[in-house]
Formats: C-alpha cells, sequence, structure tokens
C-alpha cells in the first residue's frame, strides 16, 4: 500500500486550545505523524511518496474560493493586525450565529475568522495553509492511486479534514482531505463514491459537504453528538435531502462503546455501501476511538484494529485510507498500521 506523506504538516502547530475557559496545550500536534510514519516503515507497509502541492483547483471543487482566498491569507492578515501576534496563534471570538449575516464579508479579520470558522479549539498558526495544503494533494495523490488501479492507499495527513465544511474551519480540520478524495474519485469517473468515517467524532463537515447528493455516500460511526463533540450534527434522523435523501447514515453510539458493539454498527455501515453499490471507498481513519484516547470516549484495544482492517478489505472495494483523528500519540502508530496492516492481509 502507498502512503502519501509532506513533511511540512509540521508547519502547523498550534500550540493552545480553548478548552472549558482556559487555553490547555494542543492536543493536534506534529509528533502525531512521527508515530504512524515511523511504524509504516517499521511494518515495511509498502513505499512513501511526497505528491506536489500543485494547484488548488481540485480543492476548490469542495471548498468555496473565499474560503481558500481566506485561508491563503490568514496569517499575513493576523500578523498585520498587530506584528506581535506572530508569537500567538489566531483563535476566532466572534461568530455570526443565528440572525446574523453571513453573506457579508467583514473587513475586520477576526471577523472573518469567525465567520469561516465554529469553535476556539483550532488554532491557526503560521504555515496552516501551507500544512492544509499539502495535505490535502496527498488525499490526491490517494485518490489518484485508486483510479490508476491501486487496491488501497494511504494519505497520511495533518490537520485532519473531516470536520470542515465547504466553507469553515473547526475540530482541528481546515480542508476536507476525505471530501476532496472522494470528489476527485467522482471526477475521474467514478459514479458512485462512499465515504466511511470511523473517527470518534462524527464528521459533520463531510456530511454537510454532500448532504444533497446521491452520487457520494456518506456512513459515520461515532460519539452520540448529545454528549460528544461535534454535538450540532451526527444524529442518527440525518438521512440526506432533495437528491440526497437516504445517502447519509449516522450510527451514534454511547460514550463507553466496546468493540463488540463498535463492530456491529461498522457492519452496519458496510452493508448500506454494498447496497449503494460503491464502486470505491474513501475512509476516514481516526483512531481516536482507541480507549487510551484523551479526547474521546470508546473502549477499542490495539489489536481490535486489525479487525477492523479486515472487515474494511472484506467489502472488496479500492479504499483510499485518510488520516483523520487519535490523541493517544504514542499508540496511534500502532493502532492506525495495525488498521492497515489487517486489510492488506485480508485483501491479500
Ligand atoms: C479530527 C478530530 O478528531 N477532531 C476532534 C476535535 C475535538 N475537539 C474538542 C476536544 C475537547 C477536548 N477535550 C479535552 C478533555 C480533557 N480531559
Ligand atoms: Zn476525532
Amino acid at each position: 500500500m502507498i502512503t502519501f506523506f509532506n513533511d511540512q504538516h509540521a508547519l502547523h502547530h498550534g500550540k493552545m486550545e480553548m478548552f472549558r475557559g482556559e487555553l490547555v496545550p494542543c492536543f493536534e500536534i506534529p509528533a502525531r505523524l512521527d508515530h504512524v510514519l515511523n511504524e509504516v516503515k517499521a511494518r515495511k507497509l509498502g513505499v512513501i511518496e511526497t505528491p506536489p502541492s500543485s494547484g488548488d483547483e481540485a480543492i476548490t471543487r469542495v471548498h468555496s474560493q473565499r474560503y481558500v482566498d481566506f485561508l491563503t491569507g490568514a496569517w499575513d492578515e493576523w500578523v498585520a493586525l498587530d506584528p506581535s501576534n506572530a508569537q500567538r496563534d489566531a483563535i476566532p471570538s466572534y461568530w455570526p450565529i443565528r440572525t446574523f449575516r453571513s453573506d457579508v464579508l467583514p473587513a475586520s479579520f477576526p471577523a472573518r475568522m469567525g465567520l469561516f470558522s465554529y469553535d476556539a479549539g483550532s488554532p491557526l498558526t503560521s504555515g496552516t495553509w501551507t500544512a492544509a495544503r499539502a495535505g490535502a494533494h496527498c488525499a490526491l495523490g490517494a485518490a489518484s492511486a485508486i483510479t490508476q488501479g491501486q487496491r488501497a492507499s494511504f494519505a497520511l495527513t495533518r490537520p485532519p479534514g473531516h470536520h470542515a465544511g465547504a466553507d469553515f474551519f473547526g475540530g482541528y480540520c481546515f480542508l476536507n482531505n476525505a471530501a476532496i478524495a472522494a470528489q476527485a474519485l467522482r471526477d475521474a469517473g467514478m459514479e458512485r463514491v462512499a465515504i466511511l468515517d470511523i473517527d470518534f467524532h462524527h464528521g459533520n463537515g463531510t456530511q454537510a459537504i454532500f448532504y444533497d447528493r446521491a452520487d457520494v455516500f456518506f456512513a459515520s460511526v461515532h460519539g452520540d453528538p448529545h454528549t460528544e463533540y461535534p454535538y450540532y450534527l451526527g444524529y442518527a434522523d440525518e438521512r440526506g435531502e432533495g437528491a440526497g435523501l437516504g445517502f447519509n447514515l449516522n450510527l451514534p453510539l454511547p460514550r463507553g462503546a466496546s468493540f463488540a458493539l463498535w463492530r456491529e454498527a461498522l457492519a452496519k455501515a458496510l452493508q448500506a455501501i454494498a447496497a449503494f453499490k460503491a464502486q470505491a471507498l474513501v475512509v476516514s481513519l481516526g483512531v481516536d476511538t482507541f480507549a487510551g484516547d484523551p479526547v474521546a470516549g470508546f473502549g477499542l484495544q490495539s489489536p481490535d484494529y486489525f479487525r477492523v482492517g479486515e472487515d474494511l478489505a472484506a467489502a472488496g472495494l479500492p479504499t483510499a485510507f485518510v488520516f483523520e483523528g487519535g490523541y493517544a500519540v504514542a499508540e496511534i502508530g500502532v493502532n492506525a498500521v495495525n488498521v492497515l496492516e489487517g486489510f492488506q492481509q485480508r485483501a491479500g
């Protein structure tokens, strides 16, 4: 399995995130990918490639031009507000909630940052755009490997992507790598693409991007949003709208869910994807389902991730894995590569 990786990910390096009234050290840190990359190498998963960060055309197939323009210039605008901002990350503190306008772009940078975001836990840093863009190009590399006939590929990316919508960031995510990969598969001629999101958190951004479409099926197994981030989306009654009605499947599980319960939900998601007759699968691979994760709350153990990979391989689809969350930093390499190795062994 080819891994697509760009060391520019480390240019996104948030220091602190807002959590219940105080700034706490970021969970989503560059060291995460060191652990996964080391494990990919140690277990000889396959070659590692760095795709060039070429144009933004495939990114704007998913994200609005005004959002991409915002991200492109955001750090310079932040520093232009006050030169000493160069020492601090940018975190939004105003949001246009219901009854406010979001069609008008304020000249004020902090106001615009709030327009394009939904939480205060996702600091924007000097290299965020470069890192996010490089990650999106890794996801495009993984999609392109699939269209060239590979059985599977792995985009080893951060910042993660599945919370980012067409025109907003949040949940540590800026560009929706899985959505960009899925759209690239569509644009390469695959008629039905499924996205299966197995991060602990609901992939609200991915769901929103494809909610009214019948050509991209979205299924997600995640912590019940009544109690878990992102709280405001991910409920079981969200089935899609318009042409997309019936093409969105949410399988929320209670905090503390065991692997046995989780695996039943995975089977339901895979059955729905088979019924959809997907031609390719994009997996939003978060490993914050791990029992030791400091941010999340499921009970998966490291060996369980082999079974996850085997179940995914049994679906028989060309599969692009896109890395998402996972914050038990020392264990995420083993857990992520267990999925990929389980997949390879079952896929043969
Ligand atoms: C991609 C991804 O997994 N994003 C997750 C974003 C979750 N943001 C909220 C995290 C809340 C942090 N909880 C800290 C618990 C301290 N004990
Ligand atoms: Zn997550």
